[in-house]
């Protein structure tokens, strides 16, 4: 057994004790009161999740075991020569708990390089979609694919113990994340190279080995991508992809049906699908006013339009934030250094200035601030990679890291299957009527 897999073993082991105390000693206290409309709209605000892995504050943002971006973007190990935090470190913060010497990252680094073959059968899959299918598609149907080497699948059919779950589950985490990148790179290739595929480089970390695989080698570019793979890898756990791959396991579905389940739902605009939503508002406002640098008065008057038209801004409010995204800083402190004069970066930042008073006059957006999908379109375009559709996969390769630390969390605390209560209208109105 590898030593992360030792200690992620130890730390959940010490978890569980921990746990099991404070439910004996607390168990019945309450932390909250649910009202009919949390119920009814989204269950925003109602505590109903253990995740491990990171922790949303409302005003301060995202914090991975305690650390907030800026943290992180200083003290996780760097590539040689990089400046930005490398995400196999992040995994091994949210696994353990700990920070990780730059050892303990390039152990991460050659264990995926090394797990990374996909098998063949996974890129007929993807040869069989139409090339015009949304990368999204062709990326959930791939993972579903690889479910053909699930370990915990094979295991948990030949008769295993509850108490080896984590470890089968642990081994999956690792090989699909492994893997992902082949995956997305293959499905860009196809649809916007024209088939031109390009073999994976297992010297170079895994961030780097992707950005290569998609056909983009500027160092700059490998330092997007190790940004990028990090701050969009985790965001607490009722978000919907969190949510979803936390809840399909729950089922003991293995990681791969769990983090497919997870993609589907990245793949809807309210979520991850916002990052290519924006870039196309952006472009569709760059066209109907025949302009690659809109002014702040114009792009105003373009917000206006899209609200009267009924529709959202994308990349502007969030279900628990409210105030600016940090990840939305720490790309925009991203483009000051590589691209500032960059049209398109310009304009998000003057979408930045103009929008939130805006969106705050109508009175019913809670968050009128960006968040992470604001930004990442711009950066990527930037750098040429300008099919907006394939933006979401990246998202979704990021995710994974979170996502499926959290599974490893859910099966090594021995979490049951998610099953909450649901009501009718006609269950509130008598419950109404009995006072
Ligand atoms: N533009 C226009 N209207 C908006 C809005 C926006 N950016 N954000 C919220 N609203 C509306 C919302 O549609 C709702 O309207 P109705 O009452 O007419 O239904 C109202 O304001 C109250 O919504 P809320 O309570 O402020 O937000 P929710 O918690 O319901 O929804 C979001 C949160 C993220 C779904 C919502 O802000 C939104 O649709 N934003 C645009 C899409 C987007 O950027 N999503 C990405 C979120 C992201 F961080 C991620 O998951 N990657």
């Amino acid at each position: 057994m590898g030593y992360v897999k030792d200690l992620f073993k130890e730390k959940a082991d010490a978890q569980n004790k921990e746990i099991k105390s404070i439910l004996e000693q607390h168990g019945n206290m309450k932390i909250e009161d649910v009202t009919l409309a949390q119920v009814y709209q989204g269950m925003r605000g109602i505590t109903g999740l253990v995740t491990e892995t990171s922790l949303l504050d409302s005003n301060e943002g995202i914090r991975f075991r305690g650390y907030s971006i800026p943290e992180l973007r200083e003290k996780l190990p760097k590539a040689e020569g990089g400046n930005e935090p490398l995400p196999e470190g992040l995994f091994y913060l949210m696994l353990t708990g700990e920070v990780p010497s730059g050892e303990n990252v390039e152990h991460i680094s050659s264990t995926w390089a090394r797990r990374s073959h996909v098998p063949n059968h996974v890129f007929d899959v993807i040869e069989a979609f139409p090339v015009s299918t949304h990368p999204m598609t062709q990326f959930t149907a791939a993972v579903l694919a690889l479910q053909t080497e699930s370990k915990f699948a094979k295991a948990y059919n030949e008769g295993i113990s509850k108490k080896e779950y984590w470890s089968y589950v642990y081994e999956d985490t690792m090989s699909l994340i492994a893997r992902l990148p082949r995956i997305a790179a293959y499905i860009y290739r196809r649809k916007y190279k024209g088939g031109e595929h390009i073999h994976p480089d297992g010297m170079l970390d895994w961030s780097a080995n992707f950005a290569h695989m998609l056909g983009y080698d500027d160092e700059s570019f490998k330092e997007l991508m190790r940004l990028y793979m990090v701050i969009h890898a985790d965001h607490e756990g009722g978000n919907v992809s969190a949510h979803a791959t936390h809840l399909v396991g729950s089922a003991l579905s293995d990681p791969y049906l769990s983090f497919a389940a997870g993609m589907t739902g990245l793949a809807g605009p309210l979520h991850g699908l916002a990052n290519q939503e924006v870039i196309r508002w952006i472009e569709d406002m760059c066209k109907e006013l025949n302009s690659d640098a809109p002014t702040k008065a114009q792009i105003a008057d373009y917000i206006q339009k899209t609200l009267v038209a009924g529709k959202v801004v994308p990349g502007y409010g969030h279900a628990v934030l409210r105030k600016t995204d940090p990840r939305f800083t720490a790309q925009m402190e991203f483009a000051k250094t590589h691209c500032p004069n960059d049209p398109t970066v310009q304009t998000v930042w003057n979408v930045y200035e103009v929008a939130p008073p805006i969106l705050e006059s109508t009175g019913k957006i809670k968050n009128p601030w960006p968040n992470v999908d604001a930004h990442s379109g711009a950066l990527l375009k930037h750098y040429g990679l300008i099919e907006e559709e394939f933006y979401t996969v990246l998202f979704g390769v990021s995710r994974a890291l979170g996502v499926l630390s959290s599974l490893c969390w859910d099966r090594a605390l021995g979490f049951p299957l998610e099953r909450p209560k649901s009501i009718t209208t006609e269950w509130v109105k008598k419950f109404i009527a009995k006072g």
